[in-house]
């Protein structure tokens, strides 16, 4: 491929793995044979080196000359470049567990993309790319799960009743192959020392005064307590256990048949087998969420500088753009909100949100669920944003939908859910097993137990529905969530969890409990591959 623009020897280093000073990329460009000079480049570049520097790019086109002026070449040494990373991000995102590269696409450094010029000039430079040609007849969306227009729930008894109803029955649903349980009734008139299995949702978790834990099981005939010794190796189980969530216990009982001792606990959890759908092309999604415009600390140039990448070549086959909701920081969310917003007067925010939805390629598909700070209702399952709302933010055509909900892409199925619930979970789980550091591991939880928010009340509000909206019924290809403001993905039997980090730079409320957002990044999946990669505009 010839190389003769800064553009197609960016590209080409990126196809290689490499991130280019801008010089870098015009040295290259400008060199008597760039192709060569590029090869060489790359070879005088350290192995774990990230980012091609202008001195690897000098030290080769020195060593194109033959009588060199002297040793220069592989006088880089790594530990000396200040710019072998991608810096924090990088580092960070290795430790996620995610496995892909951050990829620097915005400010000065190449990669692509021309700095500061952004959309059309791009192009322009980019030789024979003809700009973004999407065919938006290819183009396939279906949505599932989605609470709007369907909610009854007037939030009387009967309908918590109804609701936690069918939560056992669609979990018990999926525990029912594992076990051979029984009803609490029948097991209470068991003798003493039967086998016996149970499935129920957890109500009670206690530990005793000897340090074992009695866990209070509760199906629709009564409850039943079971004890978990502490010296078991179940009993490391037992510290993932949520309130409210639907498990399945196998034990023998006590002598007086008045308590079940516990030898085996299953989640409804997802297959090990499972395999992923993918798409039958090559076409990405950008996973993003908790925009918070209308907040002091909005990141606008991060979004300017993400919706210009949209229209280069780099981004031409990224074709869908989920946002996990918080489109907006809305008004009287928090204590003292007030104090930090830079927009008033909440549909103004969501006006301001609509202009910058118009930066956006109008041949992207837009799929957009509410977050906690949205002008919708705050208990869960959330309806899409209203009337009024779409017809402020009708700029792009974007599709709304409630949260959860299920959005399948050309047959990729996307679960997505704000994520209020991961706050509880890592607040109750282990630091190992949920962290704000490592926000995708308390989505592992969520799939493990089948229910985007398993515990009720704390912070989470649910809304009683005559079924319960936030049970994962099918297993998704892909878990989306937002909401901790922290960028974190990772693999748990082989779905792709994205939480997708945020818009918005530290607010003095995250300042004071030590919250560091992760603000400016667009991960962006390969449907074809469920591959991740994730692009730094901060
Ligand atoms: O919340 C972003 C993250 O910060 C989420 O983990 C909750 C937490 N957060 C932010 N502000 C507050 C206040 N004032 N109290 C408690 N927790 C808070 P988001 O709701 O998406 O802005
Ligand atoms: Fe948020
Ligand atoms: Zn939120």
């Amino acid at each position: 491929m010839p190389l003769e623009t800064p553009v197609r020897v960016a590209q080409e280093l990126a196809r290689r793995g490499y991130n280019a000073e801008r010089e870098a990329v015009t040295l290259l460009a400008g060199a008597a044979d760039p192709a060569s000079a590029l090869d060489r480049a790359v070879e005088a570049t350290p192995d774990d080196a990230l980012r091609l520097t202008t001195d690897h790019v000098r030290a080769a086109l020195d060593a194109e000359t033959p009588p060199a002026s002297g040793g220069d070449v592989g006088g880089d040494t790594p530990g000396e470049d200040p710019s072998v990373s991608t810096g924090e991000a990088g580092t960070r995102s290795q430790d996620t567990g995610g496995g892909a590269a951050v990829e620097t696409a915005g400010g000065t450094s190449g990669g692509g993309r021309a700095a500061g010029a952004g959309g059309p000039a791009d192009a322009s430079e980019s030789g024979d790319w003809a700009g973004r040609s999407v065919e938006q007849a290819l183009h396939e969306i279906e949505i599932a799960g989605d609470i709007t227009g369907r909610s009854t729930g007037t939030g009387e008894y009967d309908d918590f009743v109804t609701v936690f109803r069918d939560r056992y029955e669609r979990l018990a649903g999926q525990l029912r192959g594992r076990v051979n349980h029984r009803p609490a009734e029948a097991i209470q008139a068991m003798g003493g020392g039967s086998d016996a299995e149970m499935i129920g949702l957890v109500n009670d978790i206690r530990s005793t005064a000897s340090g074992h834990w009695l866990i209070e099981l509760e199906d629709t005939t009564g409850v039943f307590p079971c004890l978990v010794m502490k010296d078991r190796d179940i009993a490391e189980l037992v510290e993932e256990l949520l309130l409210d969530e639907c498990i399945a216990v196998q034990g023998t009982l006590a002598d007086d048949a008045g308590i079940m001792f516990v030898d085996a606990i299953h989640f409804p959890d997802v297959p090990r087998t499972h395999r992923p759908s993918t798409a039958d092309r090559h076409v990405q999604a950008a996973l993003i969420s908790d925009v918070h415009v209308g907040s002091q600390e909005f990141m606008a140039e991060a979004w300017h500088d993400f919706a210009d990448w949209l229209h280069t070549e780099e981004a031409e086959h990224v074709e869908y753009l989920l946002v996990a909701g918080d489109m907006v920081e809305g008004v009287g969310v928090y204590p003292n909100q007030d104090e930090e917003l830079d927009i008033v007067d909440i549909y103004d925010q969501y006006r301001r949100f609509a202009e910058y939805l118009k930066e956006v390629p109008g041949d992207m598909e837009i799929v957009m669920i509410p977050g906690n700070h949205d002008a919708v209702r705050l208990a869960e399952p959330q309806p899409a944003f209203d009337e009024t709302l779409r017809e402020i933010m009708s700029v792009h055509d974007a599709q709304v939908t409630g949260n959860p909900s299920t959005v399948t892409i050309e047959g990729v199925s996307v679960l997505m859910y704000h994520g209020v619930s991961l706050d509880e979970v890592i607040a109750e789980l282990p630091e190992e097993k949920a962290s704000y550091d490592e926000p995708h591991k308390p989505m592992y939880q969520l799939l493990k137990k089948r229910h985007v928010a398993p515990q009720y009340g704390g912070k989470l509000r649910v809304a009683p529905e005559e079924k319960d909206y936030l049970v994962i019924d099918e297993v998704p290809d892909i878990f989306h969530t937002g909401h901790v403001h922290k960028l974190g993905w990772g693999k748990y039997h082989n779905v792709l969890a994205v939480n997708s980090g945020c818009w918005q730079a530290q607010t003095a409320f995250q300042k004071s409990v030590n919250i560091d957002p992760d603000a400016g990044f667009a991960p962006v999946v390969d449907l074809d591959t469920l591959d991740m990669t994730v692009y730094d505009f901060s």
